[in-house]
Parts: structure tokens; sequence; C-alpha cells
């Protein structure tokens, strides 16, 4: 059984460098570049949509021919997209999963396939980290505790402070880990979340949301969203209410794409956690080593900074996303 399989696998590497080698131009030119299938999360964010265009900008500079596909926020979309990069055996797969688990199967097959994957962006929850190369992401726990340091200080001296919280996608590593980094940062000061829900990292979720925890609670004085778009969400929710962002309750967000800044500058938030979405360049350089049999590291960690009020103001105008 043991043998059979190995044979298979066997065949099916050879048939993917038969593929390969027919891929080179023939007459002694330069070999194509290579083939990478990139199955992404959606359009959900502003920072997903600079995300896209960072990665397809710099596919084409490395000269990197780039499958894309959009799984519009289901796993089971990207567990198909994935699926369908093994069979057209493309020279490496790359991804940002939706949510953290679930991933074992498919990654197996790309695995038995010999295609290297690399994870962007997101993390998977797995014990088995042979089932990918490399993740390049930011480090969501230390942007949770940014956001709920931040609020600390501003907050310094009063007793109690009540934070509602506008959660990303369930089971998503940016919602699991910007919510575990703001606890661990608030515990045992009298900054409290008093009630927490997803709005799935859209503008639409988080106005929703926001409109049904203004109903429930006449106390709110802060709300920490998990990305811009649904803190831009809440602003409309806030201003129908007949409240005013930014002065009556705070806001804290994380991304700080451009209408988050902007709306920081303007003072309707009060504080963003950055979170680079500029991860296509890295991503092609990894995606080149990977394939070529070099050693990289196992985890590349995306550098980030914060942005108060009049850091926006001066940022604003160099901001390319
Ligand atoms: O913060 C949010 C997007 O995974 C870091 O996903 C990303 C998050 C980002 O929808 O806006």
């Amino acid at each position: 059984m043991l043998r059979r399989w190995t044979a298979a696998v066997a065949a099916v590497t050879l048939l993917g460098t038969l593929a390969a080698c027919g891929s080179d131009d023939s007459a002694g030119g330069e070999p194509d570049g290579l083939t990478m299938g990139f199955a992404q999360v959606g359009a959900e964010s502003g920072w997903r949509t600079a995300n896209t265009k960072s990665v397809q900008e710099a596919a084409q500079r490395a000269g990197v021919e780039l499958k894309f596909s959009d799984a519009q926020q289901k796993q089971e979309n990207q567990i198909k997209a994935i699926r369908s990069y093994v069979q057209q055996r493309v020279d490496v797969i790359a991804f940002s999963p939706v949510v953290e688990t679930g991933w074992e199967t498919v990654l197996l097959e790309a695995q038995r396939a010999d295609i290297p994957v690399i994870l962007t962006d997101r993390a998977i929850d797995s014990e088995d980290d042979s089932l990918y190369e490399t993740f390049l992401g930011s480090d969501f726990v230390a942007e949770g505790r940014k956001a709920g340091e931040w609020l600390l200080q501003e907050t310094e001296g009063e007793d109690s402070v009540a934070v509602v919280e506008l959660e990303g996608t369930t089971g998503a590593a940016p919602a699991i880990d910007r919510h575990t980094g703001f606890t661990e940062a608030i515990a045992g000061s009298g900054v409290e979340i008093i009630a927490s829900q997803t709005g799935d990292f859209t503008r639409s979720g988080g106005k929703q949301v926001m409109e049904a925890f203004l109903k429930a609670h006449d106390d709110i004085d802060v709300v920490y969203a998990h990305n811009d778009d649904m803190g831009l969400g809440a602003i409309e929710a806030i201003e129908a209410a007949g409240l005013t962002p930014g002065e009556d309750i705070k806001i804290i967000t994380v991304d700080a794409v451009r209408d988050g800044m902007q709306a920081l500058a303007d003072g309707k938030i009060n504080f963003i956690v950055e979170c680079n979405p500029l991860l296509g360049d890295q991503l092609m350089d990894l995606a080149e080593r990977v394939v070529a049999g070099e050693e990289v590291p196992k985890r590349v960690v995306v550098e980030e900074t914060t942005f108060t009020q009049e850091e926006a103001r001066q940022a604003l105008p160099d901001r390319q996303y």
C-alpha cells in the first residue's frame, strides 16, 4: 500500500517536472517565470483590496504568472481553489486562510503533489507545520495589545470604561488574536468589554452590529473595531443615533487604510493600529526562494506602527492605500 502510494507520488512529481520543462522557451531563451496559485479571502475590506492589488502588481514585476481566485470569505471556495491549483500543477500555492482550522486535508494533497504552500496574511491553527513552508504576515496579538495599551493610557484615572467590540470574521486569525491582545492589555484595569459581536470585517456588518449595541446599551464609552471598515460602519450608526463619533464615543480600529486614516484625521476615529497589506513583493521573493529549494524562515513578521489623529494628518498625503 505504502509502496503504491510512493510510486503514485513519484509519478505525479515526474509529470510535474516534465510539465515544468515543457513550459521553458524552446529556442534557449529565458525560462518562463513561476506560476503561483493565489487563493484570496475575498474583497471584504479596504485592506483586502490593497492587498490584492499589491500581490497582482508584485507578480507582474517579478514575472510570476498569477492564477488568482476570490473565495468570497467562504472556506469551501478556498479549498476548491487550492485543489484546482494542485490539479493545474502550479509551482507554488499562496493563500490567506479565511479561518484558522480545517486545512489539513487539502494541504496534505498539495504536499503529496510536491507543491509548496506559503501562508500569507493569516495563519492556520495546526499541529503539523510541515503543511506550509513559511507564514508571511502581521503579529495580530501585538496589534490588539497596542490598541488596549493606548486605551489604558488615554483613560488613566477613570474607574470604569465600557467598551463594545466589533470582531472580525469568527474563527479568523486576526479576529481571535486581536481580541486576545486587547484583553491581555486591559486585564486588571477598569476597562471592560461589555459586548462583543462579529461584523465580519465589513462596513455593513460593523454598522448593523453597532446599531444593535446602541439600542441595547446606553453607557458605551469606546468602540474597539478589529478593522477600519467596521469602525467606519460604526461611525454611521453612531451619527444616525444623534451622537458624535470620536467624542461621545471613542473609536479604536486596526488597519490604517485611506478611509480609516481620513476619519482619524477628521476626528471621528481616535486611534488606529496599522496592519500593512502591502505584502506582494515579499511574497514573490519568498515564493522564488522556496521553489528554488532555499531555506526560508518559517515566520516572517511585518513591521507596523500606530497612528494618532495628528499623525494621521501628517501621514495622509503620502499614503499609498
Ligand atoms: O485587518 C481586515 C481584512 O487578515 C489582516 O482582513 C487581514 C484582515 C484585515 O478583512 O480588514
